[in-house]
């Protein structure tokens, strides 16, 4: 696969070699104003740094036409139903958001012959330096796609060739109902200019490093805490390393579901899990199974910034949802919001270790350290550490 090659069709191979860099970054605007003059939108997905600038773009000049979604697989099922509605859907995805994307794009856009186009970052690409939980899925993607029978080719480099294949890609969806896919590779789409970031607001909210540094005070030594994946683990990580912490650095959303699986099976100890809204709403349905099964040893804390932080601080939708309220009728025995570090002690002062499942959601700002390094610990070496401590 070559950045002005087309595949030849949904059997194209995967590209197992190092790709070449992409030879120019396409703007922003030009791409979104491409796939808008070719007939595409309304567009939804789960953002990406990679096409941060997309989204960007979107939020500000087409908000009618960009809808946040929760969960890459939820975001292909909107587009199916816009499909459905007459529409030409864009989703934008990360490459690890194809495995949330595989059950909709098999058993529902290719049963339904519901054509979408999806946006596809690769992270982990063969050849191009990146963290661990991005290898795995990025020596598979255009292989993945390929088994899906989704025709799958890199995102042109020149807004020329972009509409060229944005016609292309248009006539092969409406021939064979198939979805239609354009990975995109690092540095594909070029940066916006951003404004050096500052703690929002008048500067009175909590940091999440703050908020992380009183939870882990308050919570003590012998805690088993299990963090969400981005920036929440680096910043854990950097500030609190210790053997009885986990970094779960992939699968997005799944560290409240870790933390119950060792919270029912370590239930002489105390379990935290330091979550983040997006994170928490996209997998949602965890906080049901923690209500019904009821661990009273486990504490999920979600640092709520009302955005994807991580990737660019693209908003999340987290204002419109009651986290508190949503644990409470899942069977949670306690939860509350906080906004200060007192709050947060008083909290947790009434919601006693022993006594949860209890949810603790901290309004935090949506700002984080701009040199925050990466986790040191390779992924296995703080699974095996974090496992020796639990069952010590
Ligand atoms: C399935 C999946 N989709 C998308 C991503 C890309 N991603 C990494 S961190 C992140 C943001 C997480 O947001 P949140 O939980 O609110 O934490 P914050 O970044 O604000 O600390 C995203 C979208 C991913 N890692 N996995």
């Amino acid at each position: 696969m070559t950045r002005t090659t087309p595949a030849n069709g949904p059997t194209n191979a995967p590209a197992n070699g190092p790709a070449a860099a992409p030879a120019k970054a396409l703007d922003a605007e030009e791409v979104v104003a491409a796939f808008r003059a070719a007939g595409f939108g309304p567009f939804t997905g789960v953002p990406c740094s990679y096409l941060g600038p997309v989204i960007s773009c979107l939020e500000s000049r087409h908000p009618d036409d960009y809808l946040i979604a929760a969960n890459e697989g939820e975001a292909v099922a909107i587009a199916a139903g816009a499909r459905l509605a007459g529409r030409r859907p864009v989703v934008i995805l990360q490459n690890s958001g194809l495995g949330n994307a595989v059950n909709p794009l098999t058993s529902l856009c290719h049963t339904l012959r519901l054509p979408v186009l999806l946006l596809v970052t690769w992270r982990g690409e063969p050849g191009t330096p990146d963290e661990p939980q991005h290898e795995l899925m990025g020596r598979i993607t255009p292989g993945l796609l390929s088994a899906m029978d989704i025709r799958n080719e890199l995102l042109p480099d020149t807004g020329e060739l972009l509409a060229e294949r944005l016609r292309a890609a248009a006539a092969h969806m409406d021939a064979t109902g198939l979805p239609f896919a354009f990975v995109v590779p690092k540095g594909a789409v070029a940066p916006l200019p951003r404004p050096p970031r500052q703690p929002s607001g008048d500067g009175s909210a909590l940091l999440r490093s703050e908020a992380i540094g009183h939870v882990m005070r308050l919570v003590g030594d012998r805690a088993l805490v299990v963090a969400t994946t981005g920036k929440t683990a680096r910043e854990l990580e950097r500030d609190q390393d210790r053997p009885g912490n986990l970094y779960v650095v992939g699968s997005m959303g799944c560290a409240s579901s870790v933390a119950l699986g060792v919270a029912l099976h370590a239930p002489s100890r105390q379990v935290v899990v330091l979550d983040g809204d997006g994170a928490a709403l996209m997998r949602l349905e965890a906080m049901a199974t923690i209500g019904r099964t009821a661990p009273p040893n486990l504490l999920h804390v979600v640092f709520d910034n009302g955005a994807y932080e991580s990737t660019g601080g693209q908003p999340t939708g987290s204002a419109h949802v009651d986290f508190a309220a949503v644990a409470t009728a899942c069977g949670y025995r306690h939860a509350a919001d906080v906004t200060t570090a007192e709050g947060l002690a008083q909290a947790l002062s009434r919601q006693p270790a022993g006594d949860g499942p209890s949810l603790l959601r901290v309004h935090v700002a949506p700002y984080s350290d701009p040199g925050l390094g990466r986790p040191a610990l390779p992924p296995p070496a703080s699974a095996a550490r974090f496992s020796a401590e639990a069952t010590a």
